[in-house]
């Protein structure tokens, strides 16, 4: 009858697809509230690997119900890209996945604000994945956007057309070098519309609810990760979401009082996509083996992630915002090989140390502090049980879970739905 959680606890690409994927057997519905597709959930079993967009990751699983919330932003015409792609898996999309009236429709002039406000900020950009996320967030702030429920009234073109027009005037506001054919922009997305359509729209908080009703059980997956928080992350180099797990309750409508367990996840490192602050980055020859064995690019840009050792100072800090309750290990199997391992406990902070996560951690006020352990040499990509882990990586968790007082419940050691043992 509850709701659970699972949450990205870094910088986002912590593996949350894979991760929806194992779980979505203990589910009868798997819930996506916030974010859009700048999301990139990566999943891979039978030796096919898939990247989800904006379709939660329990859409393989002839049994869940994929619900799309009120917090989520949706581009039709990405949308129905992702639907194609899924073609070949036989889905039955009208029955397994089921989109709220109160989420909201990103436009192609978004998109076109996202990079114009882009290029005007020049070195200071946010990085953003252009996918008109921030923009989109705006007109619904701004109580200007349209809702998926605006498109199955007869209308919606002339507010969409009032609000196109408004948009176009910002782009030229902007005064960078935006080039577009918005004609061709707006013959795809009224087309992508059309498509979108031929799915079920529904009030989802009150399907949520009636479904707690009988007994059902909700995953909510997150996107991005707690670092990327509109209002926990490291502003202004953020998303424009809640992705802790108060944007579960707003972006779903779910009470507080019905969540039970929220699964915090995190790579046994750090990466980050994107501009802004990162204090345990690497710029040796460490850094740039991790981002070659963990192949971390971003699922959705193509982008090289950014990488650095695990910060537990960051790590309990987005802890304690979520109320995690299990913990879920990823990509251990990328440290495999490294001699020493560092872990940073503290930051040194305008020269006190601290240990709690401080308003501003640019590069000038911010050192981190390290505790070095031994590293392992052990392959884990073929290993199934916790038993068959080396003790070098069960001093690595048992730290952890220490510094954390959370326990680690699973270890994931490789991309594969196979590849995750669980813990006691
Ligand atoms: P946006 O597009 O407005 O949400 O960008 C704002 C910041 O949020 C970061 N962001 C992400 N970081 C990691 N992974 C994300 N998804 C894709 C993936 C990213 C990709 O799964 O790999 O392919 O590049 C994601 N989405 C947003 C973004 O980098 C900005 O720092
Ligand atoms: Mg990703």
């Amino acid at each position: 009858m509850a709701v659970d959680l699972l949450l990205g606890l870094q910088w986002g690409d912590e593996g949350k697809g894979k991760i929806v994927d194992v779980l979505t057997k203990n589910y009868d519905i798997i819930a996506r509230f916030q974010g859009g597709p700048n999301a990139g959930h990566t999943l891979e079993f039978d030796g096919i690997k898939h990247v989800l967009r904006t379709i939660p990751s329990g859409i393989f699983h002839k049994n869940s119900v994929n619900v799309i919330g009120n917090g989520v932003v949706i581009d039709p015409v990405v949308f129905v890209k992702e639907l194609e792609a899924l073609e070949k898996f036989n889905i039955d999309f009208k029955k397994n996945l089921i989109v709220s009236r109160k989420a909201h429709v990103i436009l192609p002039t978004h998109r076109l604000l996202d990079a114009a406000s882009e290029a005007s900020k020049g070195k200071a950009k946010i990085g953003s994945t252009l996918k008109g996320i921030g923009p989109t967030y705006m007109d619904k702030t701004g109580r200007n956007g349209i809702r998926i429920g605006d498109l199955e009234l007869e209308n919606w073109q002339d507010k969409y057309r009032a609000l196109a027009d408004k948009h176009e005037a910002m782009i030229s506001f902007y005064n960078v070098d935006v080039q577009y054919d918005l004609a061709d922009l707006e013959a795809e997305f009224f087309a992508a519309v059309e498509t979108l359509k031929t799915l079920t729209f529904i009030d989802s908080e009150e399907y949520l609810h009636q479904a707690q009703k009988e007994g059902k059980t909700i995953l909510a997956e997150g996107a991005q990760g707690s670092l990327l928080d509109i209002d926990f992350g490291t502003y202004p180099f953020v998303t424009s979401s809640n992705t802790t797990a108060a944007g579960a309750c707003t972006g779903l409508g779910v009470p507080p009082n019905k969540v039970k367990d929220v699964f915090g996840i995190f790579k046994a490192y750090t990466t980050r996509v994107g501009s802004g602050p990162f204090p345990t980055e690497l710029f040796d020859e460490v850094g740039e083996n991790m981002a070659r064995i963990g192949n971390e690019f971003g699922a959705v840009t193509g982008r090289p992630r950014r990488c650095g050792w695990l910060d537990l100072v960051a790590l309990r800090y987005a802890v304690q915002v979520n109320g995690v309750t299990q913990l879920i290990m990823m990509k251990a199997d990328v440290l495999s090989g490294f001699e020493k391992l560092k872990i940073c406990t503290a930051y040194n902070y305008k020269g006190d140390t601290i240990q709690h996560f401080p308003y501003n951690i640019e590069a000038e006020n911010v050192t981190p502090i390290y505790t070095e352990m031994k590293g392992w040499k052990a392959d884990l990509t073929k290993m199934s049980e916790a038993s068959q882990l080396p003790q070098a990586l069960n001093d690595y968790i048992e730290y952890l879970e220490k510094e954390l007082d959370v326990p680690i419940k699973i270890v994931s050691v490789g991309p594969d739905r196979k590849q995750t043992i669980h813990r006691k």
